[in-house]
Formats: C-alpha cells, structure tokens, sequence
C-alpha cells in the first residue's frame, strides 16, 4: 500500500516537473515572440502582451505553489503527520483578500480619485456633483459593510471539526430588513434625481432670470455646425430638405431672422448667461457632451432636443484655479457614431460678457457668398421671393 502511495507521488512530482519543464518551453517559445509584435510599431501590443504574460506567470506559480502543498501535504499524511488545515489556510486567505482589496479601494479613490473632472463649471453642474457625491457615499459605506461582512463571517465561520453548522435556511424579519431598507433608500435617491433632472431639464425661463440665448449645434459624420443668432438674437428656421454642400445645416432664408445668423468654429459663451443648445444630428446619432459643464445630451436625426445651461466659470479663472495655463473646456461627441467619431471635437471658451461682445463681431455671416449665388441672392437684406429661392435650390 505504502510502495503504492510512494509511486504514486513519484507520478505527481514527475508531473509537476513536467508541468514546469513545459511551462519553461512555453515562456521560451512566447519570449522571442514579443519583439516580432515591436515590428508593427505598437507599443500597445507589447503591453498587453507583457501583461498576458504576467497574468499567465502568475496563473502558473499559483498552480506550482498549489501541487507542491499537495504533494508535501499527502507526503505528510503517509508519514503519519496532522494534514494541512486547508480551512484555516483559506479563512486566512479571505482575511488578506479583504485587507488587500479594501487596499486597493482606498488608493483608486486617493490616486484615481484625483484625476476626475474639476469642479463643475455650471449652475446646475452643482447639483449634479452634489446628487453624485450622496450616492457614491451611500454606495462606499454600503460596500466597505458588506465586503466586511462577507470575508469577515468566511473566516470567523470557517471548517472546523469543533463546531457543526446551524442550520438556518429562513428568517422573515432579516429578508423584512434587507427588502425595506435598500428600497427607501434607493427610492429617495431616485425621486430627488428625478426632481433635480426635471429643474436642470425645465424648459421655461425662471422669473428674474435673463432669457436664455439661443446656439444651434448639429452634428453629422464627423463634425459639429455652430450657428449663432445674430443681431436680433433669434435664430432663422431651418429645414432638413434644404440641406446643401453650402447650406450645410439647410436653414430657411425664407425666415428673415436667418439672414444675420453667424457661423462660429469655437463656442463661446459669456459667464453667467444661461444658454440653450439647440441640437440635431443629420447622419446617425451623434451626443454632445460637455463634461466640465455636466452636459451631455443625444443629438437625434429628426428629433430635436436642447439642453439650457448656465456656465459658472471662465476658462481664464479655471485656468488660474487649476494652474493649467493650457486648460480649455472641450465639447465631444459622447456616441461611437463611425469613424472618425474621435475627431469630433471642440473647443468651448466661457469669456466675460465684453470679450463675447468683441468676439461676436468678429464671426462670419452664415449667409455667405457662395451660398448668396446658390439662392440668387442680389443682397442679403433684398432676397428674391422665396419660391424662386426654393426653385433654385430644386434644381
Ligand atoms: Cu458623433
């Protein structure tokens, strides 16, 4: 019985020199392969080579690690020696886990932590940090309990041949506790997003506030038009059909109000104007996202929507607040939309209310020349009669 024992060990330490022998092959067969990937210049693939690499390494001395206590453990137990408490090992196990993962939790927030987005640049930017913040407190506390809670009663609890295991497969008042608890929570959180959404989303200008002003954004593959209104403030209609290789965004020169409106390649916004974002996609939907502006919303083919904000901070002061003389708000494209999707992207300046004036004077009528000659436009402010307009277009 011993001889058989015996041989069967020299079987297993064979197979776990094997298994290393091979293991080695294996490293030496895959090391000269990470150059070959260096010839097609990226430096991506070498990385994520390196740390398939590490995680297969390090998958394989835990398995080594693993056969060898095995094989001491049997060796043990054939000399008549007290095995391994595998119960203890692993209740120890999920104590490390705990502490090296709660570890791990505390330097994402005190590392990573730090590289979130600056405070927010709007008036309802706030609101929205401030919703975020109760929710990611409530969550950590929940989460540091119940991760406790969980590796904690593995390990207090763990195999023992002392004690036996209650058996306790019901208790009504828990399941009450764990039911009622999370849904209070959970519904307080809800209904106060909900309100906080519908003041940030509420269409209609608050009584004593300034009359929000008005900038079309469209998006299509892969770029986003900025209209202006010009000295009138209103922005003309537009209407998709229209749409040309000059009238990129098809606005109606039928409405008198399009003939000032100007085409911007920045957005720039005055401090503490309110602003709605007229926006619309052309191709595929598009999302503008503004994230220092806690903004983001769908730009949809045939639906339009809009998102009225107020941005609270100048570029120059978050500048100075941030001591990052190069910092500027950035408008994205938050949907994979094709691509060149990357590329859609814009720089947003929030200047005083006297560097916008300035800077309004100096954009480009949307109404230019080329798009005068597409209408047979005489002047500007003389348009030929609109039908003859929609002729020209047609053919
Ligand atoms: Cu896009």
């Amino acid at each position: 019985m011993a001889f058989k024992n015996i041989f069967r060990f020299k079987t297993l330490s064979a197979a776990a020199a094997m298994l290393l022998f091979g293991t080695a092959t294996a490293m030496a067969q895959t090391a000269p392969a990470a150059p070959a990937a260096a010839d097609g210049d990226s430096a991506m693939w070498i990385g994520v080579g390196y740390y398939v690499l590490l995680f297969v390494l390090v998958a394989i001395i835990v398995g080594i690690v693993g056969k060898i206590l095995r094989v001491y453990d049997l060796t043990s137990q054939i000399q008549g020696k007290k095995p391994i408490n595998w119960n203890n090992i692993m209740g120890i196990l999920f104590i490390v886990f705990l502490i090296a993962g709660l570890y791990g939790a505390y330097w994402e927030f005190t590392v990573q932590g730090t590289m979130t987005l600056p405070e927010a640049a709007s008036k309802h930017g706030v609101d929205i940090d401030n919703m975020f913040m109760v929710t990611f407190g409530i969550t950590v506390i929940v989460f540091v309990l119940t991760q406790i809670c969980l590796f904690g009663f593995a390990f207090i609890y763990r195999g023992s041949d002392k004690r036996k295991a209650y058996f306790y497969p019901h208790n009504n008042t828990i399941e009450k506790i764990w039911t009622v608890i999370p849904a209070i929570v959970l519904t307080v959180l809800v209904i106060t997003g909900f309100f906080t959404w519908k003041t940030i989303t509420n269409s209609n200008d608050v009584k004593g506030d300034m009359p929000a002003m008005n900038i079309d954004i469209t998006g299509h593959q892969f770029a986003w038009e900025i209209r202006y209104p010009g000295k009138d403030g209103k922005l003309g209609a537009k209407d998709y059909k229209l749409t040309t290789a000059t009238n990129k965004i098809g606005v109606d020169f039928k409405d008198q109000a399009s003939f000032d409106d100007l085409v911007a390649d920045t957005i720039v916004l005055p401090v503490n104007r309110p602003v709605r974002l007229n926006i619309i996609a052309q191709d595929v939907i598009h999302s503008v996202y503004m994230p220092h502006f806690r903004v983001q919303i769908n730009a949809v083919p045939g639906l339009p929507t809009y998102f009225k904000f107020t941005p609270t901070i100048t570029t120059m002061d978050m500048r100075s607040r941030l001591d990052d003389g190069k910092f500027e708000y950035l408008l994205y494209c938050n949907k994979i939309c094709g691509g060149a999707h990357y590329n859609m992207q814009k720089i947003v300046r929030v200047v005083t209310e006297s560097e916008y004036e300035a800077w309004l004077a100096h954009q480009k009528p949307y109404l230019n020349d080329a798009l005068k000659k597409e209408l047979k436009m005489v002047d500007a402010n003389q348009p030929q009669a609109p039908a003859q307009n929609r002729l020209a277009l047609n053919n």
